[in-house]
C-alpha cells in the first residue's frame, strides 16, 4: 500500500504539471511551474555551485539542472502521497503549499495574475487526483489484512478453506474485494498518468505553436540598408580546406545565453525603451524602426569563455540602427557611464556608455546574413558593439537600454564574478592542421584567423618547434572589426612537431603569451598544436 501511495502522489504531480503546462498556454511559456522555478533556480545559485555545474556539465547544464528538478519533484510528491489519507490531506496541503509558491513566482516572472494560473489550476488538478486515488487506496487498505496480502498466501489459505467447509470463504470474497478495489486503483492511477502526459503534450504542441515567432520570421521583410556593403575584396577568403570562411553562416554561428526555453518575442509585441539618466525617455516600435533607414557591418562576435583555440567566435554581417544615434535622442546625462540592456527574458549586459558612442558601429541589430535575426540569436532585436565580449554587449531579444553608472548597476555575469569590463583581448586560432590525426610530409598549409577587433590584426607569425617566429600571410583585411585569415607554408618533416601562433595588432605588440583561462575577463597564451608527421 505504501508503495501505491507513493506512487498515486508522483502522478497526481506529474498531473499538476501537465495541466499547468496546458493552462500556460494561454498565460505564456514563462509562467508554466517547470521553467519559473528552473529559471529562479537558475538565477539563484550560489557562485560556486554555478562555477561548478559549468564546469562539469558545460553546455549541458540546463539539461541536468531539469533531471535534477525531475528527481526532487519525484521524491517530494511520493512522500507526499505516503503520508495522505482520506482523512488526513496532509500531501494535498503539501500540494496546494507547493502550488502557491509556484503561483506567486509564475505571476512574478510574467507580471500579472495570469502569470499565477497555471500553477493554481494545475495544483487545484494534483489535489482532487490525489484525494480521488486515495480515496481508492483507503478503501482498500481500510479492508481486512488477509485480504491485501499478495496473492500467492491468500489463495493457498481460501483453498485449504473450501476444501474442507466447501463453502464461499469470507477470506476469499475479501480477496475478490480487493482484488477489485486494487484494479480500481491502478486503473486510477494509470488513468491519471495518461491524462497527465495528453496534458502536458497537448500543452507543449499548442504552446509552442501559439508562441512560436518561426512562422512569423520568415514573413518578415528587412528594410534596406542606407547603402550596400561593398563587395568583399578578393583574398578576404583565401579559401584554404579546413580554413573557417571568413563570414559565419548563420547556421554554424555559435549559441551562447542563459534561456531555458529561447524567447519568442513577435515584432508586435517588441519595444526597446531608452530610459534611465536621459533628458528624454524614448520608447520605440517596430513600426518606428522600419519607418528609419538601417545601416549594414560586418562584425566579429566573440564570448569571453572562448578558451584558446576555442570556436565560440564568429562573424556575420549585421543590418542594424546606429546605437550612438538612437542614445543622442534620448540625450544621456553627462554623469551617465553605462548603458544597462535588458532582454525580454531579464538577463542584462553593462557597457561603458563612451564605447557605445565613439563612433564605432555599435547597432540595435534586426538582420544577420541577410536574413531576419534567427530565433536563437536573438529575434527581432539584438545589440551588437564591435570589439566587446557578448557577455558585456550583445544583447539578444533586447527591450530596454538603461542609462546608468558602472557605480549603481552591476549586470547579469559581473553579479557573478566575471569582469564589468570586457574589451575582446587579441586572439588568434589554428584551424589547420587540426586535432591529434597524423600528417604526410612535404608541404603543409597552416592556417587559421586572426582578431583583435576595433583595433585590427596588422600581423601573425608562426613559430615551429620553439624556432623563430615567422610571419605568416594574412587575408585582405575588410574592416578593423573583423577576423582575418591567415596561411602559412611548412615544409612538414617527420617527427613530432609543435606549432604555435599569434597576431600582431595595432598596439604593435604581439598579443600576450601568459596563459590565463577565461575567468574574469577572457583567456590569454598562444594556441598550441602538436602535430605528427609520417
Ligand atoms: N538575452 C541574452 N542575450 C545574450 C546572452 C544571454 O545569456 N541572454 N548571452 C550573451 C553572450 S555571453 C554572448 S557571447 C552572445 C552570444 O551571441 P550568439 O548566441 O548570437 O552567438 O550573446 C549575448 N547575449
Ligand atoms: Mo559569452
Amino acid at each position: 500500500m505504501a508503495f501505491l501511495r507513493a506512487v498515486a502522489g508522483i502522478v497526481a504531480a506529474a498531473l499538476v504539471l501537465g495541466v499547468a503546462e496546458l493552462v500556460a498556454v494561454f498565460t505564456g511559456s514563462g509562467s508554466a511551474p517547470a521553467y519559473a522555478l528552473g529559471a529562479t533556480v537558475v538565477d539563484h545559485t550560489p557562485d560556486g555551485v554555478r562555477e561548478w555545474a559549468i564546469a562539469t556539465f558545460g553546455t549541458n547544464d540546463k539539461a541536468v539542472l531539469f533531471v535534477c528538478m525531475g528527481l526532487v519533484a519525484v521524491a517530494v510528491a511520493g512522500i507526499a502521497g505516503y503520508f495522505e489519507r482520506s482523512a488526513r490531506p496532509v500531501g494535498s496541503v503539501a500540494f496546494a503549499i507547493f502550488g502557491l509558491v509556484a503561483a506567486v513566482i509564475g505571476a512574478g516572472r510574467v507580471g500579472g495574475f495570469a502569470g499565477a494560473l497555471p500553477a493554481l489550476i494545475g495544483s487545484a488538478a494534483g489535489i482532487l487526483a490525489l484525494r480521488g486515488l486515495t480515496r481508492r487506496i483507503d478503501d482498500i487498505s481500510d479492508a481486512p489484512r488477509s485480504a491485501t496480502e499478495p496473492a500467492a498466501p491468500q489463495l493457498g489459505a481460501a483453498t485449504a478453506t473450501s476444501a474442507v467447509s466447501g463453502e464461499e470463504s469470507p477470506a476469499r470474497a475479501d480477496a475478490s474485494i480487493a482484488g477489485t478495489g486494487r484494479r480500481r486503483v491502478l486503473g486510477g492511477i494509470a488513468a491519471t498518468g495518461l491524462l497527465a502526459l495528453g496534458a502536458g503534450l497537448a500543452g507543449r504542441l499548442f504552446g509552442g505553436a501559439r508562441h512560436d515567432v518561426t512562422a512569423e520570421r520568415a514573413t518578415v521583410e528587412l528594410p534596406g540598408a542606407t547603402a550596400p556593403l561593398p563587395e568583399l575584396p578578393p583574398d578576404a577568403d583565401l579559401r584554404v580546406p579546413g580554413l573557417t570562411s571568413y563570414i559565419t553562416p548563420n547556421s554554424d554561428f555559435y549559441r551562447i545565453d542563459t534561456a531555458l526555453i529561447v524567447p519568442q518575442v513577435s515584432t508586435d509585441s517588441w519595444s526597446l525603451r531608452i530610459h534611465g539618466m536621459v533628458d528624454q525617455e524614448i520608447t520605440l516600435t517596430w513600426d518606428d524602426l522600419l519607418r528609419r533607414t538601417p545601416v549594414e557591418r560586418l562584425v566579429t562576435l566573440a564570448c569571453v569563455s572562448n578558451p584558446i583555440n576555442g570556436d565560440l567566435i564568429g562573424n556575420a554581417r549585421w543590418l542594424g540602427y546606429r546605437l550612438d544615434e538612437l542614445l543622442a535622442e534620448a540625450r544621456p546625462h553627462p554623469d551617465a557611464d553605462m548603458v544597462l540592456s535588458r532582454s525580454k527574458d531579464g538577463w542584462t549586459a553593462g557597457s561603458p556608455l563612451s564605447v557605445l558612442t565613439d563612433g564605432r558601429d555599435a547597432l540595435l541589430a534586426i538582420g544577420m546574413n541577410g536574413e531576419p535575426l534567427p530565433v536563437q540569436h536573438g529575434y527581432p532585436a539584438r545589440l551588437v558593439v564591435p570589439g566587446l565580449y557578448g557577455y558585456v554587449s550583445a544583447t539578444k531579444w533586447v527591450t530596454e537600454l538603461e542609462v546608468t553608472r558602472f557605480d549603481r548597476a552591476t549586470a547579469y555575469w559581473t553579479r557573478r564574478g566575471w569582469s564589468a569590463q570586457g574589451p575582446i583581448k587579441t586572439g588568434t586560432r589554428i584551424d589547420t592542421p587540426r586535432g591529434r590525426g597524423r600528417i604526410p610530409q612535404g608541404r603543409t598549409v597552416i592556417a587559421g584567423v586572426a582578431w583583435a577587433q576595433h583595433r585590427g590584426v596588422t600581423g601573425v607569425e608562426v613559430q615551429v618547434d620553439n624556432g623563430d617566429w615567422r610571419p605568416a600571410r594574412l587575408s585582405t583585411e575588410v574592416t578593423v572589426d573583423t577576423w582575418r585569415q591567415w596561411t602559412y607554408d611548412w615544409d612538414a618533416t617527420p617527427g613530432q612537431h609543435t606549432l604555435r601562433a599569434r597576431s600582431i595588432d595595432t598596439t604593435g605588440q604581439p598579443q600576450t603569451a601568459v596563459e590565463q583561462g577565461v575567468v574574469p575577463d577572457g583567456a590569454t597564451g598562444y594556441p598550441t598544436l602538436t602535430i605528427q608527421v609520417n
